[in-house]
């Protein structure tokens, strides 16, 4: 082979073919790719699943078994499948952790089908009985559940057109329960739900099972029979990723490549162990295959994902743009740390779990700077969040007539952010969340803090039906007026009593 020039190589596009030309030390498919089977079909091709779930799939295909490889769909955008297409599906995955940093070269996804486009294509897939196992990352709001109840959302309109049109679906559900109904009978299929969701596959079989009455008759025996749906706790903070990252990704691989993911080191996958047919060994790759989930999916929830909503308002109000320049403001490190404590007393320990030393783990993963982890990117969707990660640790809290000093305060911050849309400098915050309007409107037409805390309390699509203890409400209303007079800095330096 002619060595060539590190600038042209940077300028190469990484593919099959130029996997020769990627640099020595990079990691690439220890498998023949040609060989591969399209045995799963994976729904949402964000960076999360391709640095995630595709690398558990790797370590299963470099065992030898090429049943496994994946079929991504995109549902929203064409932009992730035509990147790796125009690269025959390969792309980079480099974990960072301050210096030091690893690469590899991803080979499991073979295909990639935009749902709008290829809906065909799409439901031959889940049909087809060589696909054993179906996995999902599509956010919390594209399962369409009403948040606060996990049951369906009927208003929404993907499924509303759904349900008057099953065979040109445009919804998660809607697509699931298309490739279902083609599917031969006696194929037991997988459904791993890989979003942050408490009991996401029981979430996910009831939003299922719903949406199936409603449009088939015989669907919902067939998914009772036939469709394993396993709850997952799933882990690995993953940024978007930027014009940087891309960049860097091509330094380490001599090659350009479009679709690189830079995330870090850690990752976790806690599986249960209730699958309907074959499955990869994703042992292979560190999965723990287990028989309660649930556990571990509220230690994660809340601790991590709980915190790190906590550090996005505040964040995002106090002019913090990434995880790590939260974590690097000792005022903004100790209110993490404190929201973090709050949530921590409301979490029972797996069996065998060492949930301090994970809580330690976690404030050192936050402090990672290699990674930009914006703010801003962790505070979309809060409508569909907060009912996650914060409110479930509260009700409880509350029923046991426990005040948590620093959840309170994050959730004052939250709805704060949403009542004015400015960061505490005035700036104009971009608030991305459909479900927020609704609640905001509430916020901005209270009369007083009073009034603002009990209309929030009382937004049910959000806070459910139960009513909030008043005490939770009237504290609430100091925090708004503390932020409202002297900004997120106010709540982040107040001892915890005051
Ligand atoms: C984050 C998660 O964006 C967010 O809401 O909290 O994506 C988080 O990084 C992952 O769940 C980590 O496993």
């Amino acid at each position: 082979m002619q060595p060539i020039s590190a600038t042209a190589a940077r300028h190469q596009r990484l593919s099959q073919e130029a996997l020769l030309k990627v640099r020595a030390g990079v990691e690439r498919p220890r498998y023949d790719r040609s060989g591969l089977g399209r045995g799963i079909v994976h729904l949402g091709l964000g960076a999360f699943h391709r640095a995630h779930q595709a690398l558990y799939t790797e370590a299963a295909l470099a065992q030898g078994d090429t049943r496994w490889g994946i079929i991504g769909v995109s549902l929203r955008s064409p932009a992730t499948g035509n990147t790796l297409q125009a690269q025959d599906h390969l792309y980079s995955v480099t974990e960072r952790h301050g210096d030091a940093s690893h690469t590899r070269i991803v080979g499991a996804v073979v295909a990639s089908l935009y749902a709008p486009q290829a809906l065909k294509q799409v439901i031959d897939a889940i049909a087809d009985p060589a696909v054993s196992v179906v996995t999902s990352t599509v956010t919390e709001k594209g399962y369409s559940q009403l948040p606060s109840t996990t049951g369906l959302d009927l208003g929404d309109e993907n499924i509303r057109h759904d349900l008057a049109n099953p065979e040109r679906p445009r919804s998660t559900l809607g697509i699931l329960a298309a490739g279902i109904r083609r599917r031969p009978r006696g194929a037991p299929l997988s459904v791993v739900c890989c979003d942050n969701m408490a009991g996401n596959g029981d979430t996910l079989r009831r939003l299922l099972a719903q949406f199936a009455e409603l449009s088939d008759p015989n669907l919902p025996r067939r998914i009772e029979d036939e469709i394993a749906l396993p709850n997952s706790m799933v882990d690995r903070i993953v940024p978007a990723a930027s014009t940087a990252s891309l960049d860097l990704a091509s330094r380490l691989l001599g090659v350009r490549d479009e679709a690189a993911v830079v995330c870090e080191p850690f990752t976790q996958w806690v599986i249960e162990d209730r699958f309907a047919g074959p499955r990869p060994a994703w042992e292979a790759g560190g999965a723990l295959l287990t028989t309660d989930v649930r556990p571990y999916q509220a230690m994660k929830l809340r601790l991590l994902n709980g915190t790190h909503s906590a550090m996005a308002y505040a964040g995002q109000l106090g002019g913090f743009s990434s995880i790590a320049d939260v974590m690097a403001n000792p005022a903004a490190a100790a209110f993490a740390r404190g929201v973090m404590q709050d949530l921590r007393a409301t979490v029972a320990a797996p069996p065998g779990y060492d949930v301090d030393r994970y809580c330690r783990e976690l404030l050192h993963r936050f402090e990672n700077t290699a990674l930009a982890h914006l703010t801003a990117q962790i505070a979309t969707d809060g409508t569909q969040k907060i009912p996650v990660r914060w409110l479930p640790a509260l009700r409880e809290s509350c029923s046991a007539g426990v005040e948590r000093p620093f959840l309170e305060r994050a959730l004052a911050m939250w709805l704060h952010y949403l009542r004015t849309g400015r960061s505490d400098c005035g700036e104009v915050l971009a608030i991305s969340d459909p479900g927020a309007a609704a609640l905001a409107d509430r916020l901005r037409s209270a009369g007083c803090d009073a009034d603002a805390a009990r209309q929030a309390l009382g937004h049910a699509a959000v806070f459910g039906t139960t009513p909030w203890p008043a005490p939770l409400a009237a504290r609430l209303a100091a925090y708004l007026a503390a932020l409202a007079n002297r900004g997120a800095a106010a709540l982040l330096s107040m001892p915890p009593r005051q």
